[in-house]
């Protein structure tokens, strides 16, 4: 038994789209503790290091621009990030948030559900969800202070 902590994100699409609200439901309803919430603005730096894994892949320009929310006019770069805290609750949300090609992803899960690829080939796939134990608290750390973190 591995109580854990993710950071999940409501990327700049579901924003736009205004689906916050419905991506939240299914993420309650997993049962998980909501931990952790806020509204960041999201720097061209801290872009880069949340994203510092894949800085050699040729999306990786446009991922920034997507995240920062300038593919979608989000005013402000602002984003909605989360925690949420369980057992193995890492996996759990990846298994809700679905495979990271929303065309792939199965069709009951949110990117499944929500995600959709551009015309132009961008992954617009709504939600970050952290992958990993390291990724986690890496994230979490990143993007939250200590005491912003309720538990
Ligand atoms: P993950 O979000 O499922 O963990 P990662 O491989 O960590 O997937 O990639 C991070 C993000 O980069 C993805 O969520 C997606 O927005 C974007 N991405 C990953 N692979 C591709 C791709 O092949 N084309 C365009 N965007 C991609
Ligand atoms: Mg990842």
């Amino acid at each position: 038994m591995a109580i854990e902590k993710t950071l999940i994100l409501i990327k700049p699409d579901a924003a736009k789209r205004k689906i916050t609200g419905l991506i939240i439901d299914r993420l309650e309803n997993s049962g998980f503790e909501l931990v952790g919430a806020k509204l960041v603005r999201v720097t061209k730096e801290l872009a880069e290091k949340h994203y510092e894994a894949l800085k050699d892949q040729p999306f990786f320009e446009n991922l920034i621009k997507y995240i920062m929310g300038e593919l979608h006019g989000i005013a402000n770069n602002k984003i909605l990030a989360l925690v949420y805290k369980g057992e193995n609750v890492i996996s759990e949300m990846r298994k809700i948030v679905g495979s990271t090609n929303p065309e792939q992803a199965d069709p009951t899960t949110i990117r499944g559900a929500f995600g959709r690829i551009t015309t132009k080939g961008q992954f617009e796939n709504v939600i970050h969800a952290s992958g990993n134990k390291e990724d986690a608290e890496r994230e979490i750390k990143l993007w939250f202070k200590d005491d912003e973190i309720i538990e």
